[in-house]
C-alpha cells in the first residue's frame, strides 16, 4: 500500500498529453444534442482525483467509472487520473469549472477563494463524533446538498455527493496535546483563509501548500506538521518524516464528488439517471472503504518499526480545550462569508443536532 513514488515524477505526465488523449465522442461530433435518450450517444469522460492509486479518491473514482460503464452498457467510459498529471488541486478545480474534465473529486479546502461558503468544512469540531451521524448528515443535509451545492453551481460545478475520508489527525515534529503546543508551530494547511485562521487561533503559524510539496517540506523542516486522515498519513508516508501523531479527530475530511454542471445538464435523461444511481451506490461503498483503510493503516503506522511514530489520543478534556478556541470560528465564518454562508452553517448545525438526537 505504501506510496513511494515521487510526486513530481507523476506531475511530469503532461497536461497536453492528457487532454490530447482524452475527449468525448461528443467533441468528435457524435449525436449528443438531444436529451431524449435515443440510445446511441457514447462518451469518453475524464475523472480527476487529488490522490494516487491505492488511496481513497482514486479507488472511489475507479469504482465509480466501472459502475457507470456497466449501467450505461458501455456508452459512458471514464478515464481516471491520479493526482499530479493535471496540475495542482487548485488547477483541477479550475478544470472542472471550465469542462477540462467532466468529473472530479474536490476537497473544499482548495476552493475557499472561489466558493467562500465551502470554507465551512474548515470549521473544527463542527461535525459529530459519531461516524454514522456524519454519514447520514453528509448524504441527507439540505444545507449541503442543496444550498451549498447551489453556490458551487454558480461556478458551473455540481456537487453530486459529500463524503468523508475519515477523521482528521495531527502529525508533528513535536507532541501536540494542548493549544499551547501549537505556539509558533509551522502548520501546513490547504489553501483556505478560514483554515489558516483556525490554526492562528491556536497560536500556530500556518502555511498553505499543495500536498505535492508536503513530504519534502516536512522532511526539510520547512513546516512542522500537518493534518490529514490516518490512511493518507500512512500512504503518503508523512509518518516517516514526523515523530508524533495526535488522534484529535478535530474534524472530518470531506471530499466532494463533482461534475461539470453544463455537461451534466446536457446529458440525455437516461445517462443522467445512470450518473445519479452511480453516485448513490458509491455512498455506502465510500464509507466502507474509508473505515477499512483508516483502521488498517493505523495498524500499519503502529507496526512500522523502521519509522517509529509516537501516537497520542487526546482525552475529551484535552479536545475541549481545542473546541473552545475553534467554536468562535463559526462567528468569524458568519461575519466573513456573509448572510448566505451564515444561513447554510446554521441550517447544517440544526441538521447535525437533529441527526444526533435520533
Ligand atoms: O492534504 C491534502 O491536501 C490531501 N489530503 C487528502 C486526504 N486528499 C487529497 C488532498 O489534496
Amino acid at each position: 500500500m505504501s506510496m513511494k513514488r515521487g510526486l513530481l515524477a507523476s506531475g511530469v505526465l503532461s497536461l497536453g498529453f492528457v487532454l490530447a488523449a482524452c475527449g468525448s465522442d461528443e467533441d468528435a461530433g457524435t449525436d449528443n444534442g438531444a436529451a431524449d435518450g435515443d440510445g446511441d450517444e457514447t462518451y469518453e469522460l475524464r475523472f480527476a482525483t487529488e490522490e494516487y492509486e491505492g488511496q481513497l479518491q482514486y479507488e472511489y473514482a475507479r469504482e465509480f467509472a466501472e459502475l457507470l460503464e456497466e449501467k450505461t452498457d458501455g456508452r459512458i467510459t471514464t478515464s481516471v487520473y491520479e493526482f499530479g498529471g493535471l496540475g495542482s488541486e487548485v488547477d483541477q478545480f479550475e478544470m472542472i469549472q471550465n469542462g477540462g474534465v467532466e468529473f472530479a473529486i474536490v476537497s473544499p479546502g482548495f476552493t475557499g477563494t472561489t466558493v467562500r461558503e465551502g470554507q465551512l468544512f474548515a470549521l473544527q469540531f463542527l461535525f459529530s463524533d459519531d461516524e454514522d451521524v456524519n454519514y447520514q448528515v453528509l448524504n441527507e443535509s439540505e444545507a449541503l446538498n442543496e444550498d451549498l451545492a447551489a453556490k458551487y453551481e454558480e461556478r458551473n460545478v455540481k456537487p453530486l455527493a459529500f463524503w468523508s475520508e475519515g477523521g482528521m489527525q495531527w502529525t508533528g515534529n513535536r507532541e501536540l496535546r494542548e493549544p499551547s503546543d501549537f505556539e509558533g508551530f509551522r502548520m501546513r494547511t490547504q489553501e483556505s483563509s478560514l483554515i489558516l485562521r483556525s490554526y492562528e487561533a491556536y497560536g500556530a503559524d500556518p502555511t498553505p501548500l499543495s500536498w505535492a510539496e508536503l513530504y519534502s517540506s516536512l522532511q526539510l523542516g520547512n513546516v512542522d506538521g500537518q493534518e490529514n486522515p490516518i490512511f493518507f498519513i500512512e500512504d503518503a508516508n508523512f509518518h516517516e518524516v514526523q515523530d508524533h501523531m495526535t488522534i484529535s479527530d478535530h474534524n472530518i475530511y470531506v471530499a466532494m464528488t463533482t461534475v461539470n454542471a453544463d455537461f451534466y445538464n446536457d446529458l440525455p435523461d437516461d445517462l443522467r439517471q445512470a450518473v445519479d444511481e452511480t453516485v448513490d451506490e458509491m455512498r455506502p461503498a465510500a464509507q466502507e472503504m474509508q473505515l477499512e483503510m483508516n483502521e488498517e493503516l493505523l495498524t500499519a503506522i503502529e507496526e512500522d518499526d523502521a519509522n517509529p511514530t509516537e501516537i497520542y489520543t487526546l482525552s475529551e478534556e484535552e479536545r475541549n480545550a481545542f473546541r473552545e478556541l475553534a467554536i468562535p470560528m463559526q462567528d468569524y465564518f458568519r461575519d466573513d462569508v456573509g448572510e448566505d454562508g451564515a444561513a447554510i452553517l446554521d441550517k447544517l448545525l440544526e441538521e447535525i443536532e437533529e441527526a444526533e438526537g435520533n
